[in-house]
């Protein structure tokens, strides 16, 4: 007889996701401590929404009374396109090129809670996609979907670290995955190829230094330190990403239509994305992550990329 983790799990997979995992919902006091050492030395920027909830963040059973497990989902997002390094062509990170992936998560983690709710009636839950107080990448770990690396993405052994992640909170108990480990080594590749020198220690990354938190989360001016390190990116960055040895061994196209790259994303030309108006914005980005800058954010990040002109490189 198949047990109930093992139909959750084949369901998740019949519903698309690329892997899923099971831990125990239970307290996170070490990640705790770690967290909090990471808010104290200000890492986190101007993301304060993120220390508001701390004890949410790292208790599922204060978000789902009661929870026994946490169900956790990855989703392969890789596309085969190489980001271009021509001067006066901006670079958008790769998790950004296609449709929205909370929108693309949400739409199947549903249908696996709906079939869950039939399938074993009266249990409790709720599922996230980076839509709540919930630490992805550290139930994705336990849950054996892949180890949290040094430049502190999940890279799993079949996909590298392009997955998003998402977890479902239950009342159901079921039987727990084996957590993964870490396969980083002496490895140093990202830390030593991230150009504003964002990983401060292994596991570490000030969001301050972090292209991604600059060109995405952060408002208003960017200082001069940071931006002539800009490297053309305009939303996103995925240097740490390209430069490690897993993503080189592990890296698989994705199966997912809605993932592909929208065309003008891949290589745009920002002599001509510099007079985008606010019509042309919403129709380039309805449904895409990009949306999240305004079109201000991003001609913010545009302007930039052209005031700080690299040299062509390969
Ligand atoms: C805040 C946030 C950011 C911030 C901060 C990044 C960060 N490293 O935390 C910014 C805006 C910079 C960011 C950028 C990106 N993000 Co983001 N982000 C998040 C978010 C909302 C929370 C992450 C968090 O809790 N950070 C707090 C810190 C403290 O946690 P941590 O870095 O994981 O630290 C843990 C360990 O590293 C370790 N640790 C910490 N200190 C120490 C010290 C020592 C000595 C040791 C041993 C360990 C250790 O313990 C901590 C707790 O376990 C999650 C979604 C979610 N709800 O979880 C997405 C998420 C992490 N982001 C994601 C993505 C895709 C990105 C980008 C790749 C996007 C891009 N291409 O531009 C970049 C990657 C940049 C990078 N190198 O991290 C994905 C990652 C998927 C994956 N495969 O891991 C997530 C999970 C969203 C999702 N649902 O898919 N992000
Ligand atoms: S995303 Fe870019 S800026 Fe941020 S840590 Fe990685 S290489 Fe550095
Ligand atoms: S580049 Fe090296 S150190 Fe960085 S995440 Fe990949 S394996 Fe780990």
């Amino acid at each position: 007889m198949i047990g109930a983790a093992e139909k959750v799990k084949s369901k998740a997979l019949g519903l698309g996701f690329s892997k899923v995992g099971i831990a125990n919902a239970e307290a996170l006091d070490e990640e705790a401590k770690l967290l909090q050492e990471w808010f104290g030395r200000g890492h986190h920027g101007t993301m304060d929404w993120m220390a508001r909830n701390v004890e949410k963040r790292t208790d599922p059973r204060t978000v789902v009374p009661g929870a026994k497990s946490v169900v956790c989902v990855a989703l392969n997002y890789y596309t085969p396109l190489q980001h271009s390094n021509s001067p006066g062509v901006g670079k958008i990170s790769r998790y950004a090129w296609g449709d929205d992936y909370h929108d693309v998560l949400v739409g199947r983690l549903k249908q696996l809670w709906s079939w869950m709710q039939e399938e074993f009636p009266g249990i409790d839950g709720r599922y996230y996609v980076d839509t709540g107080p919930v630490m992805d990448k550290v139930w994705a770990e336990r849950a054996g979907i892949g180890w949290i690396a040094k430049h502190s993405n999940v890279i799993t052994q079949e996909f590298g670290s392009w997955v998003f992640l998402g977890e479902l909170i239950t009342t159901l108990e079921l039987e727990s995955d084996s957590p993964a480990t870490d396969h980083c080594g002496s490895c140093t590749l990202c830390i030593d190829a991230c150009p504003t020198d964002a990983i401060v220690e292994p596991y570490v990354v000030d969001a301050n230094r972090c292209i991604s938190y600059l060109t995405i989360e952060h408002r208003g001016e960017i200082v001069e330190a940071v931006a002539e390190h800009f490297d053309n990116w305009i939303y996103g960055c995925d240097i740490c990403q390209d430069v490690c040895p897993w993503n080189h061994k592990f890296s698989v196209p994705t199966d997912e239509a809605s993932f592909e790259p929208r065309e003008w994303n891949v290589a745009p030309q920002l002599e001509e994305w510099k007079e985008m108006t606010q019509e042309e914005f919403a129709m380039k980005f309805k449904g895409s992550p990009i949306k999240r800058t305004k079109r201000d954010g991003l001609m913010r990040n545009v302007r930039v990329v052209l005031d700080h002109p690299i040299q062509e490189h390969t």
